[in-house]
């Protein structure tokens, strides 16, 4: 006899196991995606929802903790158990009627683990997330967070955005605004006398496609009217209220990252009782704001944002917990470059953090991140394909 423990963090192992053995591609995959763990954390249900939750998980042979109190104002429920054993509880037809109301969200979630997005639309090309997306960085500020001030006339950001785009950047993300803490606003003309000959140069010498980094509607539309694909909100729409629809009339691609506040007040609302299930449940409300507002969902891209509103153990937890925020569906991106909770871990200056950005990258690549926004992107290019490859074999 010989008993061996497979790697359950993917379906690979199981499949390769079944495959080994005889069992034909398509039934191996079904079996081994039906045996992954899935843990569903049911909030703000009533005391009867509850009973019937430990009663139906008798039966089913998916283990249910509940409990009576805590974040929210009514009861709660883990359920774990294995995929194929949850995945009832998603069909109006298959659970008792106390239950049903569950069916919809659960089966968004489920859907979106077997189906995740595999392109991103965005203005004039569709980005496919098979292979990690790089977003190289062109701050044309005074004072960024890392590389505020390097590039002072338009002539360099565009030679930068050449070199980023030789090392494989798939899109070129440009921004006006500082949005270190403690930063004030820059006036929209401000910005969009920074940005758009930029942006117009990048797309002259045929670089790109481009995105903005701004939180303002007369950027997004100044940069749109000089040839932008992407616009990159980092307040989530929370900042300008003419945004979303300025987005739901353009046919440009939409990054929407968390945060809190303002970078101005951001630091002092980083507070989570748990940190990635309040991210997603923020950032969730934020998608459904944008597609209300007429934003096509697939033209949607989610960003948790790292450093903003979350101190360096938070960031640390979100990082480890990202497939929270990819349970949602939308392709996530995520922008780790140089910020200071790498420098808490490895006690490196800010000049000196593109080894942990890259390593951070790969990490976010295997919890399910696709768009990585950095500075180095040769550096993270090669972190990447290492992490795609064990993944993905060439
Ligand atoms: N971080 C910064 C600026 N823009 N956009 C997205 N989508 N995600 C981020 O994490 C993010 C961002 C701040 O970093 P920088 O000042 O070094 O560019």
């Amino acid at each position: 006899m010989k008993i061996t423990a497979l790697a359950a963090h993917t379906p690979e192992a199981v499949r390769a196991a079944l495959a080994a053995r005889g069992w034909e591609t398509q039934p191996a995959w079904f079996a081994a995606v039906g045996i992954q763990p899935f843990v569903a954390l049911i909030e703000d249900i009533s005391e009867s929802e509850r009973e019937a939750l430990v009663h139906w998980g008798t039966k089913s042979g998916a283990d249910v903790l509940t409990g009576g109190s805590g974040l929210g104002t009514g009861g709660w429920a883990l359920v774990t158990g294995s995929t194929s054993r949850i995945a009832p509880l998603a069909r109006y037809d298959r659970v008792p009627p106390e239950l049903s109301r569950f069916a919809p969200e659960l089966g968004k979630l489920l859907a979106g683990r077997a189906e995740p997005p595999r392109s991103w639309p965005i203005r004039g090309a569709e980005l496919s997330l098979e292979k990690p997306v790089i977003i190289g960085i062109i701050n044309v500020t005074p004072d960024s967070f890392s590389d505020g001030g390097h590039l002072t006339s338009v002539a360099a950001a565009i030679e930068h955005g050449a070199r980023l785009t030789a090392h494989d950047a798939r899109l070129l993300d440009v921004g006006g605004e500082s949005t270190r803490p403690g930063a004030t606003p820059v006036p929209p003309d401000e910005e969009i006398a920074r940005v758009v000959p930029v942006i117009a140069g990048l797309i002259k010498r045929g670089l790109g496609p481009v995105s903005v980094d701004t939180r303002k509607a007369a950027v997004a539309r100044a940069a749109l009217d000089a040839g932008a694909a992407v616009v990159n909100d980092v307040s989530g729409l929370q900042y300008d209220p003419a945004l979303a629809a300025l987005l739901a009339r353009a046919d440009a691609g939409v990054i929407l990252m968390h945060m809190r506040g303002t970078p101005a007040t951001m630091d002092d609302l980083a507070t989570y009782a748990h940190v990635a299930p309040e991210v997603a449940a923020e950032l969730a409300a934020t998608a459904e704001k944008a597609e209300r507002a007429g934003i096509a969902r697939e033209r949607i891209v989610i960003d948790p944002g790292f450093g903003f509103a979350k101190t360096a153990t938070q960031n640390f937890r979100l990082l480890d917990e990202l497939a929270t925020i990819v349970a949602l569906g939308y392709p996530v991106a995520v922008g780790l470059s140089r910020k200071r909770f790498l420098g808490a871990a490895t006690g490196r200056p800010v000049a000196d953090r593109d080894r942990a950005t890259a390593v951070a990258c790969a990490l976010a690549w295997e919890r399910g991140a696709r768009l990585f926004r950095v500075h180095d992107v040769a550096m993270t290019r090669e972190a990447l394909a290492l992490a795609g490859a064990t993944t993905n074999p060439p």
